[in-house]
């Protein structure tokens, strides 16, 4: 997809503030820190639209961007942050199941786990949810410019044993630092368009 425009539309915290439209959309998930934000911006190519930083936990909110007037990105808070109290994660859990298992306009979500080590507990667990209400699912296996090419397929391996991957998800090496990746993922998300 060639991408002319995107916006922020809305930061929202409950289901009356999603946007009232009928356009596909695409959620983000996956650990804390591991890029989700970045990924939004190398799809877009925008530098500073999804707020990125190097501490955990920036964003903090349902974030839907509107892409060339035709589609959502949400981006949603990371899991697996350590230092987020009980209540917190209480409340992150409600957000993120209320907005998967409800948003009719949810085509998939972008799963981003880090091709650098094995998919962490949460990982496994948030895909097991995905798998459990049938919600498609593409994994995106990011940071692949920090380790050797010679080593990508044999971290793929791991990641997709570890996920205990379904043959029919896709799973896409990525980096938001070259853009490797970004063609097919954009392929696959047309796809489900
Ligand atoms: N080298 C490299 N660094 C990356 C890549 N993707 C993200 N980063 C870095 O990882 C850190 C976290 O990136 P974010 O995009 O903010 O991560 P996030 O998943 O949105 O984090 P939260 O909003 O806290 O859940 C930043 O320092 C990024 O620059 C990548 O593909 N390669
Ligand atoms: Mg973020």
């Amino acid at each position: 997809m060639k991408v002319t425009s995107s916006e922020i539309i809305i930061s929202a915290v409950k289901p009356d503030q999603y946007p009232d439209t009928d356009i596909p959309e695409f959620a983000l998930a996956g650990r804390s820190n591991v890029g989700k934000s970045s990924f939004i911006n190398k799809m877009l190519n925008r530098k500073g639209l999804a707020r990125i930083s190097s501490k955990p936990g920036k964003t903090q909110t349902l974030n839907f961007y509107l892409i060339n007037e035709i589609l959502h990105f949400v981006d949603v808070p990371g899991y697996g942050y350590a230092k987020v109290s009980k209540t917190e994660r209480e409340a992150w859990g409600k957000m993120i199941e209320t907005y998967i298992t409800k948003r009719d306009q949810l085509r998939a979500v972008v799963m981003i786990v880090d091709l650098r080590h094995p998919p962490s507990v949460d990982d496994r667990m948030m895909y097991n949810f995905l798998k459990h209400f049938e919600i498609p699912c593409v994994v995106i296996a990011t940071k692949a410019d920090k380790i050797p090419k010679g080593k990508w397929q044999k971290h793929l391996k791991v990641t997709k044993e570890t996920l205990d991957l379904d043959a029919n998800d896709e799973i896409v090496l990525f980096s938001s630092e070259t853009g490797l990746g970004k063609d097919q993922a954009w392929a696959i998300l047309e796809s489900y368009m």
